[in-house]
């Protein structure tokens, strides 16, 4: 697809709310949890963001499978690069999406494009996984953070390197609802259960104040916060996380066996949300919550992690 910055802005017009190193390559198979197969609730007939389709609650039966414990992280991301020699989209583009908050002045007296309906998102020139807010920043203290700016192509690329595939939207809220049955958030329905932080995302007033009471304004490291029920991290907040299937607003009532989303479609769904989601504006934190983007966009919240059917052979 066009890789102009117009193209590549122009998919983002109208779009609402956009909102552990591991060095020894034998613990590659500990960072994938075996999930077991089982029904669920997917969805919510209490939907808090009914355009995106988060309902109707259905019944949805899954089959075992193994995912990533925590995004994927700089670090393996660079380890696939080295491998490979890989060129991420924005890399090819030329640029990705930034959030203001994060930019710097020098950076953002550059540009003087916006996107229409988020204006805090700035299209910049030399961004990319290894320079996340553009040319003059880098992740070398960031290596255990969730890698950012890889497109959907960007994804599957990495997950069909490393042995394993994207999760569906079925699988991934499966495993964000860690077991419980009908709560909002991985942990259960209150956000903050005796005054705890369990995920990273934003404080403050959206889009000006961030108070990063959760201790990140930007990414966190992608084992912090305690896991869910599964024993997956960061399934929400922190990062975005791209999933499979293509994006649809409606669905079927009813009961679905391992579900693959629409045969075709313009956009893929991302969930979990991410740091820069507050209730105000981007409620999306939640496991029934999602969005979408092209296969092609990047942005420095966006990143995600890999299932598999069965563990992956040893790189
Ligand atoms: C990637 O290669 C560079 C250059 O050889 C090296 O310094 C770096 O440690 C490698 N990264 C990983 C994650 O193996
Ligand atoms: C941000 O919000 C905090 C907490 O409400 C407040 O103390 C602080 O003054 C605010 N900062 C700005 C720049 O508005
Ligand atoms: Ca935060
Ligand atoms: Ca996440």
């Amino acid at each position: 697809s066009a890789g102009s910055q117009e193209a590549h802005s122009e998919v983002w017009q109208g779009l609402q709310g956009l909102c552990l190193p591991r060095k020894n390559p034998l613990r590659q198979r500990g960072n994938m949890v075996a999930i077991p197969g089982g029904e669920f609730t997917m969805g919510t007939d209490e939907p808090e963001i009914r355009q995106d389709g988060e309902w109707p609650a259905r019944r949805v039966r899954v089959n075992g499978f193994y995912m990533d414990r925590h995004e994927v992280s700089n670090e393996e991301f660079e380890r696939f690069v080295n491998a490979t020699g890989y060129l991420t989209e924005a890399e090819k583009f030329g640029d990705s999406f930034v959030f203001e908050g994060m930019l710097s002045e020098e950076v953002k007296s550059e540009i003087h494009q916006a996107v229409a309906a988020a204006p805090w998102w700035l299209p910049v020139k030399g961004a990319n996984w290894k320079h996340p807010e553009g040319p003059d920043s880098n992740i070398v203290s960031r290596m255990d953070h969730p890698v950012l700016h890889v497109s959907w192509n960007d994804a599957v690329a990495f997950c069909t390197w490393a042995g394993k595939r994207l999760p569906t939207e079925a699988e991934w809220e499966y495993s964000c609802r860690g077991g419980l049955e009908n709560r909002l958030f991985p942990w259960g329905n209150k956000l903050q259960p005796k005054g705890q932080h369990y995920a990273n995302i934003w404080q403050g007033v959206f889009p000006s104040n961030n108070t990063a009471e959760d201790g990140y304004k930007g990414t966190a490291p992608v084992t912090a916060f305690p896991p869910n029920g599964y024993g997956l991290y960061n399934i929400v907040g922190n990062a975005w996380e791209w999933t499979s299937d293509w994006w649809a607003v409606h669905h079927s009532a009813e009961e679905a066996h391992n579900p693959k989303g629409p045969a075709s479609g313009t956009d893929k769904v991302k969930k979990g949300g991410s740091y820069m989601c507050h209730k105000s504006y981007c409620y999306r934190y939640r496991c029934a919550a999602r969005s979408q983007n092209t296969p092609d966009s990047s942005a420095s919240n966006l990143g995600f992690r890999c299932a598999a059917d069965a563990l992956p052979d040893l790189q």
